[in-house]
Formats: structure tokens, sequence, C-alpha cells
């Protein structure tokens, strides 16, 4: 009796902590959320007529406005639009006295408008054109009709403002050439959208907050938000990108035209509409609306160890130290919110953390650097400086009476920083200086900001700020809800700014985002769990981040919640390497699980797949500056490259980072052999890494692994630029020569790209003081052109230590593979050119490979 007792409560003890499940009775679904339940069971209504007499045009300067009315009521909204350079329009719909929230801070710029030149008045419609793209106005009912290259690509309609649930509106919008949807991150779920519907799945919804234990294909919101939708199919993609940062819930439906019923609480029905054609342009479009990453600088690219929580210093220092001893490359070791005295941000835990400036020492001894948390929740304390000067400047979110808020958080009762005021900014961003956050130096190298959904331990109001909450300006909480993280990331990105006074990209890692926070900052997939699902997940999530602008994108390695076994936590490090941002972090409570801590064999995959992660730097590096010319995505889903090939529409364990490198993970148990889906076709080639086979772009083949190793592949035609000695950290290879891995096409032609530049500062932008080199390989000749003549490259040298030549001997057919051989070319063995390789020039420079 007694053990049956004691096993049962063991089990009940150990329960909540093994299962990862969200909170429903936290977290509302649409049924219980008023507007969600009232317009979705209402649908999407065609009600409102244009008044033809009520136009205002002012066509060359790209604006038309036209009063809507319902039935033969007087005109109570207006209807706007503007036409925008790219292939792009802009709608709002918004009642003739408006008093709906303008939203702010989320466009990188004003959006640039064009003329409509071509402008008819019929009947029943307007249309305008513009490029290839005809824009039709239906009168009545009211819907918007958009053909690109005579192919209907967009159809808006069902707009339903209601006046019965206050500020709460919807419309739908269609993709009639589309086969699949995209989009509208934040979601633990398939690439794709998924058909919801009532009685079945909920919609997707976007309000950013805390949900740990987050479920996997569940259409719940999470920690972002970013309203962009894309349709996709082989004859065209467009997009849509709702300018509003209120709560939003998406209603997907799956049939012949693709289609989304957006409901949305408050603020401005403000949307941008993108034509594409491609999925680059459509991407582009966005983008440049939003504004790209600026360049990382070198180390945030290399491998981050961090832990809920390295406990003291002594801890911290035994760490990094056995990375050193255990050959482990390391760039970056952080802390979590256990080195704070008691939760009060910007100071250290005096006992456990007694000398902070020895610790950075000691990290920097080795080329390390530390990143610490810093939340948005301030600990209500009189005495604790943070607190003191906010409260009394004015600087927090209020109740509805005006009274500060206050709520739980970490530090027990805190109020929050009005991040809406430019003040609260100015204020919270000083504290980030060396002298406010005392005994920081320089090695504190970057900042993360977690909890800023915001997250308030209150599951009565889902575990954030009440919407009647008040911001500066009297704007409600509910407005801008999920802009609350970007703001807090503005704040941190100018505080890092001004700390080293311009002469540092600030590296910074937010859970909350939205639309634009890739100017700020770095995210990641918050708290996942050590299961196989969510090793597959965090590359659809990071795949969408990545179509949607965010591209500085990763997830915990290992996954955050649980203890993953030694299989999933080697494939874990092994699918990371190809994400943008790669980190390993556990919970507290969970087993230690740095790498070093493994049996040999084990310690030797996960060092391998570090090893790999440093010998690309240059190509991340790389993507990522041209992410900053090009606005592209850093990682990118198979479609991306090959938007005809319906067979790889919904394929989400696959990215390309870039063009040219090809990776599957392997995100299944046990398995010896698993599908890679080879894209485009019998011309284009796909080289392994691994071995001397070559793969045509035939679709799926059955390709057999081990734990060594995940299929990893460069496309036939490119040249990969590495560095092949790995060191302990990217610092100590700074200075090391490049290795290009020249893969040649059936025409002996290779070709592809290097940057780069000093690593650290803003000297790319500001004085262009960088080396953007073309590689183009032809026969035995490489050429190296610098892509902008007037950049300036002293101090830059491209240095080339080797080149790895592989050429296909055996051409793949008839399903099967083909072989390529491998010829190295090194400073030793080959002559002129290899020696003390160094180009700076302002001539194409050439060297020939014998
Ligand atoms: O509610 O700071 O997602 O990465 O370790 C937990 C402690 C608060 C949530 C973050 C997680 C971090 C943890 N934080």
């Amino acid at each position: 009796m007694a053990t049956m007792l004691m096993s049962s409560s063991w089990i009940f003890a150990l329960l909540p902590s093994l299962c990862s499940s969200a909170d429903h009775d936290t977290f509302k679904d649409c049924s219980r959320v008023n507007f969600c339940k009232t317009l979705r069971n209402r649908s999407a209504q065609d009600k409102y007529t244009v008044d033809e007499t009520g136009f205002t045009t002012d066509a060359p300067n790209g604006r038309v406005d036209m009063p809507l009315r319902v039935n033969d009521s007087s005109a109570f909204l207006n209807f706007s639009i503007f036409a925008l350079t790219d292939n792009r329009f802009r709608i709002q719909v918004k009642e003739i006295n408006s008093s709906r929230q303008e939203l702010d801070h989320v466009l990188a710029g004003a959006p640039p408008v064009v003329g409509m030149h071509r402008f008819d008045v019929n009947t029943n419609f307007i249309s305008i054109s513009l490029g290839n793209n005809l824009f039709i106005i239906e009168f009545s009912p009211f819907t918007i009709v958009i053909f690109s290259n005579d192919v209907l690509q967009v159809i808006l309609d069902g707009f339903n403002l209601e006046d019965s649930l206050d500020q709460a509106f919807a419309f739908a919008v269609s993709f009639p050439q589309a086969l699949q949807l995209y989009g509208i991150h934040e979601h633990a779920d398939s690439l794709t959208l998924q058909t919801t519907q009532v009685g079945g799945t909920d919609p997707y919804r976007l309000r950013n907050l805390d949900v740990s234990g987050y479920e996997l294909n569940s259409p719940m919101a999470l920690y972002g938000a970013v309203p962009v939708l894309y349709g996709h199919g082989p004859n065209g993609t467009a997009g849509i990108f709702l300018h509003n940062a209120a709560e939003q819930w998406v209603e997907i439906t799956n049939d012949e035209n693709p289609q989304a019923y957006i409901m949305v609480e408050s603020g401005l029905l403000d949307l941008f509409i993108l034509l594409g054609p491609t999925p680059t342009e459509v991407v582009r479009q966005y983008v440049s609306l939003t504004g790209t990453a600026h360049l990382p600088q070198l180390w945030a690219l290399g491998y981050h160890q961090s832990r809920w929580n390295y406990d003291s210093q002594d801890d911290v220092k035994d760490v990094v130290a056995n990375f050193t001893t255990y050959n482990f490359p390391l760039d970056v070791i952080w802390l979590d919110i256990e080195y704070t005295d008691g939760k009060k941000y910007f100071t250290w835990d005096s006992n456990m953390f007694s000398d902070p400036v020895e610790m950075q020492q000691n990290i920097s001894a080795t080329n390390k650097r530390l990143v610490t948390i810093i939340d948005p929740h301030i600990k209500v304390e009189t005495g604790y400086s943070v607190y003191d000067g906010a409260l009394e400047k004015d600087l927090f979110v209020k109740n509805a009476d005006g009274s500060n808020f206050e709520g739980d958080c970490w530090p027990g009762l805190s109020s929050y920083m009005d991040f809406l005021n430019p003040e609260a900014r100015d204020y919270y961003s000083s504290f980030y200086s060396y002298d406010n956050f005392p005994s920081t130096t320089p090695v504190l190298a970057g900042i993360w900001n977690d909890m800023n959904e915001p997250s308030v331990f209150d599951n009565s109001i889902e575990k954030t700020l009440p919407g009647d909450a008040l911001h500066y300006g009297g704007v409600v909480h509910r407005d801008i809800h999920n802009i609350y993280g970007l703001l807090h990331t503005m704040s941190t990105h100018q505080g890092l700014m001004a700390r080293d006074n311009g002469t540092k990209r600030p590296f910074v890692l937010t859970r909350s985002h939205f639309a634009g926070t890739q100017r700020y900052s770095a995210i990641w997939t918050g708290d996942n769990t050590a299961d196989w699902g969510y090793l597959s997940v965090s590359y659809s999530q990071c795949l969408d981040a990545n179509l949607l602008g965010i591209v500085f994108c990763g997830a915990d390695i290992g996954g955050f919640a649980n203890d993953p076994d030694v299989e999933l936590l080697q494939r874990w490090y092994q699918a990371g390497v190809w994400l943008p941002f790669y980190r390993a972090h556990s919970t507290s409570g969970s087993m230690r699980r740095e790498p070093y801590l493994f049996d040999e064999e084990v310690q030797q995959v996960i060092r391998n797949a570090l090893q790999l992660r440093y010998k690309h730097l240059p190509v991340w590096y790389t993507l990522f500056y041209e992410h900053t010319r090009n606005k592209d995505p850093i990682i990118r889903p198979l479609f991306y490259h090959y938007p005809q090939d319906t067979d790889v529409y919904r394929i989400s364990d696959h990215l390309l980072v870039g063009r040219d490198i090809l990776v599957r993970a392997v995100a299944e148990a046990g398995v010896e052999s698993v599908q890679v889906y080879f894209p485009g076709g019998a011309e284009e080639h796909w080289i392994s890494i691994d071995n001397a086979e070559v793969y045509d772009g035939n679709g799926f083949v059955n390709i057999s692994v081990t734990i060594d190793a995940i299929p990893v592949y460069y496309r036939r035609g490119s040249v990969i630029v590495r560095k092949e000695t790995v060191r302990l950290s990217s610092d100590e290879m700074a200075n090391d020569g490049y290795t290009l891995y020249v893969n040649l096409d059936a025409y002996n032609k290779a070709t592809g790209t290097v940057y780069l530049d000093d690593n650290t500062s803003f000297n790319y932008v500001d004085n262009k003081e960088y080396n953007y080199l073309k590689i183009d390989m032809e026969g035995s000749d490489v050429t190296l052109t610098k892509v902008d003549e007037d950049a300036n490259s002293n101090g830059f040298d491209f240095v080339i230590d080797h080149v790895v030549v592989n050429k296909v001997i055996k051409e793949p057919e008839n399903g099967s593979f083909g072989r390529y051989e491998q010829k190295l070319y090194t400073k030793d063995t080959s002559q002129e050119l290899l020696k003390n390789l160094k180009f700076t020039f302002d001539e194409p420079a050439k060297i020939k490979l014998t």
C-alpha cells in the first residue's frame, strides 16, 4: 500500500514538468474572445457600396478617396487607395470621423507613392492601371480585384467595420492563383497554413503572449506577430501586410481560391498589397516597407552557450574553460535572470557574481563574449534607481484610472516601462551605459530581451497587460499590444548604440517581435520542448520568419523544457548549424547538457557540427551582407527558388542557405535513411559534402544517414567560400585565409560571392569600407571582381589558402546518382597563384589553377 501511494504521488509530482502543454484555461480560443466569436460566425459579408458621387481624386499624386455606405444610408466610411512603387498598393478604410489609433514605429520610412496615370471611372467600377497591374474597385458590393499580367491575383471583399463591436473589423483576401498560403508568423505549425473552420481548428491567432509549453500543429498565439500573408502558386505570388498591432485572428480556407478572413480587434484597417509576381519580389516588396537587419558582428554568427542559469561566476568560468579543454568552438556565454540582485535588471547578485569585471576578463582571455538578459518589468522598490527614476519621470504603463499598472513578475510586484513614450525609451536605454550598468565592460557584447509580450503573472488577463491599460498620449494598450516588444528592443538597440558611441553593431535577442523587429533584433522561438517535433518545427518557424523579413532566427538547441536524449541532442546540433542564430539553451532544473559532458563519440558528433558551422562563417556573413543590399532571406524554403515545382510547396524540413546549400534536417528518431528532395529538375545537380555522390534535381531520393551527419549538398555551379581551419572562436579565425569550394558545372564554370569588412562597425554603411567580390571560375581560371568599384577595401584582403575543385566525373542518370572528384590546390602545391594571394585590387584579379 505504502509503495503504491508513493509511486502514484511521484507520478503526479512529475507530470507537470514531463508533459508540455499550453494552458488552455488561460489562453483563450476564438469562442472566448467576443470580437472573434461574433465576426467569425458572421463570416465575410459584402455590405458596403461606393458612393460614386463622392470621389476625391489626386491620381497624379497616387491617391484616390471614396465614401462607402450601407444601402441608402449616408456614407460613414472612407476608402483610400495609394499607388506605391514596385507593384504595391496601400488601402485604408476608416470612419469618416475616425478615432482609430494609427500605428507608428513599424514602417522603415514613408512608403513611396507613384502617380496613377491610367485611372478610369466607369458606371460600376473604377480601374487603375499601374505597370502590369490592373486594380479594379467594384462599387456594389464594394470589392477590390487585382490582376497582374492579365491574371487575377488578389480579391479583397467582405469588409466589415463593426459599430456594435467597438472598433473591431474584418475583411477577406483570396489569392485565386495560389495553391498555398504562407506567413502570419508566429505559430508552431507547418510552413503552409492549414485550413481552420468553425467546429474544427481555431483561426490562427496573432497576439503576443508568453505561452510556456506551447503545442505543435497549433494556431494558438505565440510570442510574436507578423501580419503578413503570401499566396503562392505556379502562376504567381502575391501578398498582404496588415499594418496594425492589435489582436488578430485569421481563418484560413484552402479550396480553389485559398482565402484568409482576417478579424481584428481595433486600430486602423491599413493594408499593403504586394503583387510579386515571384516569391523573391514579394518578399522584397514587403521588406522594403519594414526594413532590413543591419549586419551582425561576426561573433554573433558563432555558437552561443546558454542555460537558465549559470549560477555563479565560477560556473561561467568553468563552462568557458571546458569548451577550451574539450576543443569546442564557442563565441558567447549567456546569463539568464539569476545573475541579477533579486531580478532588478542592471544589477548583479553580489554573492554569486561578486566580481563581474574579473569574470568578463576571464571570458575574454579566450576570446569569448558575454550576453545577459534584461527584461522590461521593473521591480516596485523604492531605492532601486531604475524604478525611482521611472516613477519620478512618470514613465510606466498606467491602469485605466491613471494609476501606475502593477503586476506580478519575476521580481514580485513590478511596473512596466511604457516604451511607447520616447522619453521612456531614452531613459531605459541610458541604463545600458558602462556607468549605469555597474561592472560591465565591452565583453558584455549583447543583450537578451525576454518577457516582453509583455508577460505578467496573472492568468485572468492572459498573462499580459490588460487591453485598457494606458500608454503615452492616451493610447490604449489593446491598439498597440503587438509592438510592445518591438518598442522594447528599439530602446535596447538605442542603448547599445549610445554605449559604444555608435562604433559597434548592437546585438539584441528578443522573444516578442513584430513586423520590423529585424531592424533592431534577432529572435528565437521561445520555450520549445526537447522533443523531435520541436526540432522539426524550428525549421518551419525560422523559414517563415525569414520570408517575413526577420532573418536572424534560431531555436533553443536541444529544446528548452525537459531533457533530450543524446540522439535528439546530436540531431539538433546538426540541424541548428543551418539556422542563422545558433544557441543552446535549457530550462532551470533540466540536466546540464554542455557538449563536453557526453561520451567521447557524442562529443565528436557535436564537435563536428560546431566545426561545420565555423567553416561556413564566411557564407553566413556574406548572406547577411547581401540581405542588407537586396532584402533577401538568409534561409529559404525550396519554393523560394523553385516556385514552379508544386511538389516542394509543403516541404519544411529542408532549407536552402542562400541559393547554394541544400540541407535536410534529420528530425526522426532511430532512422537509417531519410527522404531528401532534390529540387531544380534534370539541369540542377547537388553535390554531397560528405561523400562523392551527385544528385540531379528530380525529386525525392532515399538517402542513408548515420549519426555522424545530416544530408547537406552544394549546388553544382556554385563557389562556396569557407574557412577550413576551425579554432576556438570566430575572433581566433579572423586572420586566417579562405578556402574556395568550386563546384564546376557542365561547362566547367562556377560562381559565387564573398564579403569582408571589419566584422564590427558601421563603416561598411557609413564609409563603404568593405571588400565585396564576385568569384567566377571558368576552366582553370578563377577571376575575382570587385562588385562596387567605389568601395574602400583597404585592410580587407581576400587571402586564399586553398582551392577545392569539385568536378563531376559521372553524371547522374536514370534515377541513379553520379560521382564527383575532388582536387585540392594549396599554397604549397600550386605555384604562383596561391602564394600569398591577396585581393584588394581595382582591376579584376585572375589566378590559374594547375
Ligand atoms: O518564464 O528567464 O523563454 O528562455 O530561460 C521563464 C528565464 C522566463 C523565458 C525564456 C527562457 C528563459 C526564462 N524565461
